[in-house]
């Protein structure tokens, strides 16, 4: 399952919602706790030590010390391993970079000399605004803990607050994206290192951390400003009664990001 860190407080700030409400006191230090968010990293070996050549018409997968000798009487290379040769071949187009995955004739633009998303990405984006919304189904989550779990509006209000400030905070921070499809973020809720990977279609951003996922939509992207979105789902015990089904709690986050 894909799980993105950020949202690792939900069922923790869910499950203790109702005992924090009935004792009449709220445990902030079980809160803040959970603040500290653990993320292990463990840098994934992406080093290619193959590399598939365009030899007569057929692609072959050689090591990459025998490269030179290969290209030496001609045959293309696809040194980004995006399909697309690097020269004039009979296995593919032309690769128009041979150094970015990002840009090949697959990629409709990529090679019009325009940054494309990989390109505008590339830097360091610090978070200026964010908003969260809290959906179980299509309720918004502070309409369901007045209308099922029976909350008042003032009670509902506040929860659905405290959960936000708490997942806002874990949002503001900083995140630097290198070219070299590794990142390193610094947020409140720590510092990390990992992987990055962009999806074909440029629209989704995947940072590996270790074992770790976080998934975030690019909604749309320019030099200095980066609209985007994280969400994950969580299937709790919103009424605290284990007769009842659990309920599958969605948290969108809208997220501004300039550089
Ligand atoms: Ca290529
Ligand atoms: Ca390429």
């Amino acid at each position: 399952m894909k799980k993105s860190r950020f949202f690792g407080i939900v069922p923790l700030f869910l499950a203790t919602l109702f005992l924090a409400l009935f004792s009449c006191e709220n445990d902030k230090s079980v809160f803040e706790n959970e603040l500290e968010l653990v993320g292990s990293s463990e840098d994934g070996d992406k080093k290619k030590s193959k590399v598939d050549i365009c030899h007569n018409g057929r692609i072959i997968n050689v090591s990459a010390n025998a490269l030179g000798g290969h290209q030496g009487h001609g045959d293309a290379v696809d040194l980004d391993s995006d399909g697309y040769f690097d020269i004039d071949n009979s296995c593919s187009e032309t690769d128009c970079d041979d150094s970015d995955p990002y840009k090949n004739p697959g990629i409709e633009g990529s090679c019009d000399g325009d940054p494309g998303i990989a390109e505008l990405l590339i830097g360091t984006w610090t978070t200026t605004e964010t908003d969260i919304n809290a959906y179980v189904g299509s309720q918004a989550l502070e309409d369901y803990l007045i209308d099922v779990v029976g909350l008042s509006p003032e009670e509902a209000a506040a929860q659905i607050e405290m959960l936000t400030d708490s997942l806002e905070s874990e949002l503001r921070g900083m995140l630097t994206i290198n070219e070299d499809n590794t990142y390193e973020s610094d947020f409140e809720s720590g510092s990390d290192s990992g992987t990055w990977e962009l999806s074909e279609d440029e629209m989704t951003l995947t940072l590996f951390e270790g074992s770790d996922t976080i998934v975030v939509s690019i909604n749309s992207i320019t030099e200095n400003t980066w609209y985007a979105t994280i969400s994950d789902d969580f299937l709790l015990d919103l009424d605290g009664d284990p007769e009842t089904p659990e309920v599958n709690v969605t948290v969108v986050a809208n997220v501004v990001l300039e550089k």
